[in-house]
């Protein structure tokens, strides 16, 4: 940068969380130097957060890999791409011919899921090899919906949300959108939507452990963790009691009903009281307040996604939906339309739909193996070689008293594909250097673009704001060429790899007129806009460059229509997987609850400031030299701790010391401590390293036992926990 340059501003959206911001970004020579809301966003309006202002942080910083790393003992030294490439595909290849291609497996995190092109490469790359060993944190946070949706709906993208503009009754559990920005359906500054809802004279409710930052904008009822599953069964079965169910559109869209019927008939408003803490009465007035609202919906997120019971509860929310007649009715929950029909599509390739492909026979949804087993799979030799992309396993997977640390450190080839040397870097051998968000073209995330999973239906585009340093590297660049170099044919067709080798060498080119030619991400994106009829890319930078508002989505365009991919056209109220378990759990897991109803549950916590552990090496916004533990006031004193002070807090996997804060939000006999946290190995992250926390996942179990059967999800929330005052001193108050 010069600072003669003159200062140009860029818009842009954010690509950290889903809520997809429109940001304003002032660049100065090829360097970002401010970041502001775009006040003129058609949709977010000049709400951000600071997540996204900063980010300007994330892109300067000088901790940035900006060329591959290789690992030689404990030194690391700056490699060619060409050395890199040449090695790490020699060595995949020798591990899939020696020990077989699912020997070499992948992990990919969240800020993967911003990236719409990668995913295309990523499983070329996987499927031209043989190898099916995919994992992602996605069995972390959400593959119990999918499932869901391709059970009931056909498709795993087929998927609702609730048309919060129009509605009169929301009800929200496990999901703190306030702080989170919403997960699986796309609409920035909820607080701000939340409260119209109320203004309007309709009610928002959360359902939560904790009274959370969204409640300032409804009402707020406790939970006891993982408990969820009776309160949705009771509210079903005090649903059908009460007359709430339209039977009209049961009898001709949905079938399975009188199982479903069947299922929850044990489960009283009264029944469910003893373990959920929620009253009969109150449960009673809010079906009634869901009965009489013009315009329904209930949703959830990661806190009961990460629960035991997971797929079941989203099962019986999906039916709640469905049965009261709020399914594809403007005000209830909706299903959107992308640019292109990717559930379909999904549907008709067959890849990505629930299957076992394990030999424990373990399921994998929307591809992703548990990620539950990581260790259990690199331990028992059943994973050998790994790709992390955009992931930090380490603190964000279960991690039993440092189980996976030692499981990587074993493999015998890890390459990270990442921004920074983070924790599981740290244990890499190579670490290849990929763009941020502001170094790359994109339309938002693949289920806003392509499914269209957002109350108000608007599309944007953006290209890359600033140039990515000349020795980074696009995902889709590295997927391509490692697959050459590993010998493996991508997209099953010579002729393609040819296509795909020259379009590698194109994109990079030295000579101008050579990488005009490269099919460049900005050129597929412009083919994907067109082909969903909207203007192409030039058009929408010249024209609508703060977005375009698509039509609203008017309900009425989903049940008995052929966008039910069940077969038959009908939605299963009844899959006879969940019917199964739910038959062979429910009783075992209650009697459970009530036994250890005195026991305290630990549940997670999302900070405003902090993005899952990417943002932990942002100065500005990480000041607190630790996380703690969240404790109710009660159970404060009478464990005989005060703020500061330390516990430890022991599971049946694992047992840390952290500083507690007493809290009135907290619900007794829970504890909140923010998850992925722990950074005391990352000496690549100059920030985190000196602000390291506790990495609350050693108390997370892994290995079958701690992996909900019907979706591969970890549990992650709802674990039991013992906490007594700590003998050791305080190191932070
Ligand atoms: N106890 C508990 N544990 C949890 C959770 C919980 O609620 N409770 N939540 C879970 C959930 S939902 C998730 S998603 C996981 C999150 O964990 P992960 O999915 O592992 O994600 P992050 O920590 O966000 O990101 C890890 C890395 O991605 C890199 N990165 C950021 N942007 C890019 C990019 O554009 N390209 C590339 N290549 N790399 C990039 C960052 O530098 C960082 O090193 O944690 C899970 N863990
Ligand atoms: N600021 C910030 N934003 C983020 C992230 C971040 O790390 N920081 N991470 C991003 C990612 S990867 C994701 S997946 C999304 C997740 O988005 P959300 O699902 O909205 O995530 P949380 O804010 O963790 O909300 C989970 C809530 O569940 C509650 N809870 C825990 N256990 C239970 C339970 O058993 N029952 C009920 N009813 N509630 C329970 C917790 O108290 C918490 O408030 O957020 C994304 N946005
Ligand atoms: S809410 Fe999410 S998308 Fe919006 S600015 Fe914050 S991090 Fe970015
Ligand atoms: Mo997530």
């Amino acid at each position: 940068m010069n600072n003669n340059d003159a200062v140009e501003t860029r818009i842009t959206f954010c690509r950290t969380c889903e809520a997809t911001c429109g940001l304003e970004v002032d660049v100065q020579g090829n360097r970002v130097v401010d970041i502001r809301p775009d006040k003129q966003h058609v949709v977010s309006k000049g709400y951000s957060c600071v997540k996204g202002i900063h980010f300007d942080k994330v892109q300067n910083s000088p901790d940035r890999i900006t060329s591959p790393q290789k690992r030689v003992g404990d030194e690391w030294h700056s490699i060619s791409w060409d050395q890199a490439i040449a090695e790490i595909g020699s060595k995949i290849r020798h591990l899939v011919d020696r020990h077989g291609a699912d020997s070499f497996a992948h992990l990919v995190g969240s800020a993967g899921g911003a990236n719409v092109l990668a995913p295309l490469y990523r499983n070329a790359l996987y499927q031209a090899l043989g190898s099916r060993r995919m994992y992602g944190t996605g069995t972390c946070d959400t593959t119990n919906k999918f499932r869901v949706c391709e059970d009931m709906y056909g498709s795993p993208f087929r998927l609702a949300y609730p048309d919060v503009e129009r509605t009169e009754f929301l009800m929200v559990l496990g999901a703190n959108p306030a702080v989170s920005g919403n997960t699986l359906y796309h609409l920035p500054g909820a607080v701000r939507r939340f409260k119209a809802i109320t203004k309007r004279g309709g009610r928002v409710v959360f359902i939560n452990p904790r009274r959370i930052e969204s409640a300032q904008a409804g009402e707020h009822n406790f939970i006891r963790p993982d408990t969820d599953l009776y309160f949705l069964a009771a509210f079903c079965r005090e649903l059908i009691e009460s007359g709430g169910v339209d039977r009209g559109a049961i009898e001709k869209t949905m079938k399975g009903f009188s199982v479903l019927e069947e299922v929850v008939a044990a489960w009283t408003p009264e029944r469910q009281a003893e373990v959920t803490g929620i009253s009969a009465d109150r449960l009673r007035e809010l079906v009634a307040a869901h009965k009489n609202a013009n315009g329904a919906a209930l949703y959830m997120a990661t806190g009961v996604n990460q629960g035991r019971s997971g797929t079941l509860c989203f099962w019986l929310l999906e039916c709640i939906n469905a049965i009261s007649g709020n399914l594809d009715k403007p005000g209830g929950s909706l299903i959107g339309e992308g640019l292109i029909d990717m559930a379909k599509q999904v549907k008709e390739a067959g890849t990505l739909t629930a299957q076992v492909v394990r030999e424990d026979g373990l399921i994998s949804v929307v591809g992703l193996q548990p990620s539950g087993m990581l260790a259990d799979d690199m331990e028992q030799g059943r994973v050998r070689g790994m790709i992390v992309e955009a992931s930090n396993p380490l603190l964000a997977c279960s991690n039993p008293n440092g189980r996976l640390d030692r499981a990587f450190a074993d493999l015998e080839l890890l390459v990270c594909i990442d921004l920074f040397r983070n924790e599981v870097g740290n244990l890499a051998h190579y670490i290849l250097p990929a763009p941020t968000w502001l170094e790359r073209a994109e339309v938002p995330y693949a289920l806003q673009s392509f499914v269209g999973c957002t109350p108000l239906p608007y599309m944007t585009y953006s290209d890359a704001v600033v140039a990515a340093p000349d020795n980074v590297r696009h995902e889709w660049w590295i997927y391509s060429r490692l697959a050459e170099a590993a010998g493996a044919t991508m997209f099953g067709k010579k002729w393609i790899a040819a296509l795909l080798k020259l379009n590698t060498r194109l994109a990079y080119s030295s000579k101008p007129w050579l990488r005009k030619l490269a099919l460049t991400p900005e050129k597929m994106l412009d083919g994907m806009l067109k082909q969903g009829g909207l203007p192409g890319r030039k058009k929408f930078l010249a024209q609508h460059r703060h977005g375009l508002l698509l039509k609203q989505n008017s309900g009425n365009n989903f049940l008995g229509t052929d966008r039910v991919l069940t077969g038959d056209g009908k939605v299963n109220l009844a899959p006879a997987d969940y019917v199964e378990v739910f038959k062979a759990r429910a009783e075992a897991l209650f009697a459970d609850e009530l036994e250890k109803r005195n026991h305290f549950k630990l549940i997670g916590k999302r900070e405003i400031k902090r993005m899952n552990t990417a943002s932990a090496n942002v100065p500005r916004l990480v000041k607190d030299e630790t996380n703690y533990a969240y404790l109710a006031p009660e159970d404060a004193q009478e464990l005989g701790v005060r703020s500061g002070e330390l516990v430890d807090v022991a599971s049946d996997y694992g047992e840390i010391s952290i500083p507690v804060k007493v809290s009135d939000e907290m619900m007794p006999r829970t504890v909140a401590i923010p998850q992925c946290w722990g950074h005391k190995k990352a000496d690549g992250l100059s920030h985190a390293r000196l602000h390291p926390g506790v990495n609350s996942n050693y108390l997370a179990g892994d290995g079958e036992a701690n992996i909900e059967a019907l979706s591969g999800m970890s549990h992650l929330s709802g674990i039991f926990v013992r906490i007594k005052k700590s003998d050791r001193l305080a190191v932070a108050s």
